[in-house]
């Protein structure tokens, strides 16, 4: 690899600016942006050809990664990193008189992603890359993002994430590469005379899907895998429309367009909405036709060995639609039987479930269904009468189950049985998940397919969260135990030798401290709120949620500031609550917690009697620039859902390896960071999953009780009553108390203010503090997604 001095960089950039008849005093940052990323494209473009020819003659088995949504933040700066050209260019710029930080806030995050899941699938694709495999994204171009977050008089406010509207430098449009995609119309069967069945369609709606194709480079090995992201554009043409034949076809192409318009907000009361149906559709035939092309061009195989060359991970229920699209082209394209096509598809999908909550298992409306999809519809309904009769026939002991696992039941195309049912390989996303998904919510399918359950417990990206994010941590680490943990993050273990070693503890204190100021003058600049940064950061940043309990965080604030009111001189150690979180636009609670926490801030932070020992800070529009700014300043990451709710968490992994302790519930992830870290390293309260389910058993749980009982929780409900926080909030108190609390906030409070209290202690010994949070830095190499995608790689995809 070519040797990318800041001299180097400085020349390559003048003749860029050249080619452009510009010149660099003048340039903005925006120029710069556009500038280094032609620079570094051109790197890109080598390698990104040499992979493909690679993968073309050695005919690797490929794995096609289908996800609606692709979280993958800015790309400059990772692809510099990537190249080992960031230090470069960082003093090429400054040598310049330009702002590197400046030049990549210039990237706008693409919003394809609403959380967690997103950007799970944005870290497998940096760690295929880096791991050399043969791995690829595919997912869907929407023009508009998860909506941007304004917070205005405390409210969320929502507005459309035109993250298009500069040029995406990292994307390539493919045209020459577009397949066609038809939706509805009906389907005519013919018999022939060797009783084989011929099926076409007719009067169908044609849609063109054209691919954009995203480089996700590797670390400094040269593999540049792709990410395909495919937007719908208009098929045909009428040629020369009179007017009527004019504006109907306006509105038909605005139709198309529609399908990759926007990312839908990951939304919990969201009912078969007919777009999201094709959004769906239109990825996974989009997806199916190009890697089943590419597997008879480039492999020249029968069909039948396609499972030993191609595997298909579907990224939870939403790109389900492609086991029954895929029995479509080997039938009626390909001309297979079912037997056939069905040992294929079979071999070829696994499913990944991302979540135990009963309001996001998707089901879609027959009649929907149906209309939409006709043949797809024919074909499900075969796969689930085959499906039953098996039970019928080969399981007598689950016959009286058939009407809960049949894939077709109450009206319903019920996705996530029909996914279970295609593929060959059912994953969790933690041990405790996994665990739930085989004995409670999927017990019937693991009885009836022990072999196919696995879990693989989640990860992230240690080059995008520790080397990029937080570049002074990862500087001292690799002073410390030299840089083999770079490519084996496991290694980061040999830290724990250094747990008494004073030096090190006082450089992880100053760069905590470092990280915590910068975090504090960009609350500065855009809340104008001051904070202090030798208080504690305890912060929770995620989706907004009940079962994640952002409202016991702020209940415990309430408390802390009531507590404060009465006893000002109270000995607490500062703190300063950092919120972020997007609500759905529709989920009405979730929006009341927002502007309840929004509300509080004001109060707290204006109030000379707390004297700055409280600070309560909301930060808008969280994303994964913000995350990748909050997470280094971190001392406390509050990891609270409902026992067995979460299905693993992924930002407490982030926070872990930045050094932050966890205050959590025994959920997720959390467990794992647990029995890595024992006890001492982690703060844990609350009830745990098996208790939380007792209660949903048994009713025994009354949430009045603990209202009538508890005086600090009567106090905060009252308050809420009663307006003191101003009189939107009662919804909150009656909403808790006359659903009996089924997130049990009430009932974990007194266990979460007591841990609270340990924690306040426990920060006032700072080298005991430092130690601990050395231990989690040591233990969080587990929590690589190089460690969950080599599990995935051997014992899934068998690559
Ligand atoms: C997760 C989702 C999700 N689970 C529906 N399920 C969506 C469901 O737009 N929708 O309709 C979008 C997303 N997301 C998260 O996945 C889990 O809650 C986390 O616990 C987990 O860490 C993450 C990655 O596995």
């Amino acid at each position: 690899m070519k040797k990318w001095t800041p001299a180097l960089f400085i020349s390559q950039l003048e003749s860029i600016f050249k080619e452009h008849e510009m010149e660099i005093k003048v340039a903005s940052s925006t120029d710069m942006y556009y500038a280094i990323s032609s620079l570094i494209n051109q790197e890109i473009e080598r390698n990104w050809k040499k992979t493909e020819k690679r993968y073309h003659s050695k005919r690797p088995k490929q794995l096609y990664y289908l996800s609606m949504e692709f979280l993958i933040g800015g790309l400059l700066k990772n692809n510099l990193f990537h190249y080992d050209m960031l230090d470069s260019c960082n003093q090429a710029m400054t040598e310049l008189g330009f702002d590197p930080e400046q030049i990549f806030q210039e990237e706008r995050d693409p919003g394809l992603g609403n959380g967690g899941l997103g950007r799970l699938a944005a870290c497998f694709l940096d760690s295929m890359a880096a791991l050399q495999y043969p791995g690829h994204g595919y997912g869907i171009r929407y023009r508009y993002g998860l909506f941007e977050q304004r917070i205005i008089n405390g409210y969320q406010t929502e507005l459309p994430d035109y993250w298009l509207d500069s040029p995406y430098p990292w994307e390539v449009r493919k045209i020459d590469e577009a397949v066609e995609i038809e939706y509805g119309g009906s389907v005519h069967m013919q018999q022939a005379e060797d009783g084989s069945f011929t099926c076409t369609y007719h009067n169908t709606d044609k849609v063109l899907a054209v691919p954009y194709d995203v480089p996700i480079v590797g670390f400094r090995n040269k593999v540049v895998n792709t990410l395909r992201l495919w937007s719908a554009e208009p098929a045909d043409a009428v040629q020369q429309p009179n007017e009527t034949e004019y504006y109907h076809q306006l509105e038909h192409h605005h139709a198309i367009e529609q399908i990759s318009g926007f990312l839908y907000p990951d939304d919990s009361s969201e009912e078969g909405k007919l777009l999201r149906l094709k959004q769906q559709y239109f990825l996974v035939a989009a997806s199916l036709q190009k890697i089943l092309r590419e597997y008879q061009e480039n492999v020249r195989k029968p069909l039948s060995k396609m499972p030993e060359k191609v595997v298909i991970q579907i990224n939870d229920t939403h790109p389900s639609l492609a086991i029954p699209e895929m029995m479509r082209i080997l039938m009626d394209e390909e001309s297979l039987g079912w037997d056939d096509a069905w040992q294929i598809t079979n071999h070829t999908f696994a499913y990944t479930n991302h979540t135990l909550m009963s309001e996001a298992l998707e089901k879609w409306p027959v009649t929907v269904m149906q209309q939409l999809l006709p043949r797809l519809y024919m074909i499900i309904n075969e796969i689930n009468e085959r499906f039953c009769r098996g039970i019928w026939e080969e399981h007598s002991e689950l016959r009286e189950r058939i009407p809960e696992m049949a894939i077709i039941a109450d009206g319903y195309v019920h996705m996530a049985r029909l996914a279970v049912v295609g593929s060959f390989s059912v994953n969790g996303v933690a041990k405790l998940h996994t665990q739930i998904l085989k004995t409670q919510e999927m017990k019937d399918f693991y009885h009836l397919y022990p072999k196919r359950f696995n879990n693989k417990t989640n990860g992230i990206t240690h080059r995008r969260w520790l080397l990029m994010a937080n570049p002074r941590l990862a500087e001292v680490i690799t002073e410390t135990i030299s840089s083999h943990w770079i490519t084996r993050p496991r290694e980061l273990t040999h830290l724990l030798r250094h747990i008494n070693d004073k030096p090190l503890l006082d450089q992880l204190d100053v760069i905590k401290n470092k990280n915590k100021q910068r975090l504090a003058d960009y609350i500065q600049q855009t809340t104008g709120i001051l904070v202090d940064h030798q208080s504690i950061f305890d912060v929770q940043i995620k989706r907004l949620h009940e079962y994640k309990r952002q409202l016991l965080n702020i209940f415990h604030v309430i408390y802390l500031y009531n507590e404060l009111k009465e006893n000002p001189l109270l000995d607490i150690t500062p703190r300063t609550f950092i919120f972020a979180a997007k609500a759905a636009p529709s989920y009405y609670f979730a929006k009341e917690v927002i502007k309840l926490i929004n509300t509080v801030a004001s109060i707290v932070n204006h109030d000379v009697a707390i004297n700055g020992k409280l600070k309560v800070v909301f930060l808008e529009n969280y994303n994964v620039s913000l995350a990748e700014r909050i997470i280094p300043a971190v001392d406390l990451s509050e990891q609270i859902s409902t026992a067995g709710k979460e299905a693993s968490g992924t930002g407490n992994m982030k926070m872990m390896m930045n050094g932050a302790l966890t205050i959590g519930t025994l959920d997720g992830a959390n467990i794992e960071m647990k029995q890595l870290v024992s006890e001492a390293n982690i703060f844990l309260f609350g009830l745990q999953s098996d208790e939380v389910f007792q209660y949903y058993e048994n009713g025994e749980y009354q949430a009045n009780e603990l209202y009538q009982t508890d005086d600090r929780l009567a106090k905060i409900l009252d308050q809420l009553r009663d307006g003191y926080f101003g009189h939107e909030f009662k919804d909150i108190c009656y909403q808790l108390l006359s659903t009996n609390d089924p997130y049990f906030i009430l009932k974990d409070f007194d266990d979460y203010v007591e841990t609270h209290q340990h924690i306040d202690q426990t920060y006032r010994n700072k080298d005991s503090w430092l130690s601990k949070s050395l231990v989690n830095i040591a233990h969080s190499g587990k929590f690589s997604s190089d460690r969950t995608i080599r599990e995935y790689a051997t014992s899934i995809w068998k690559l």
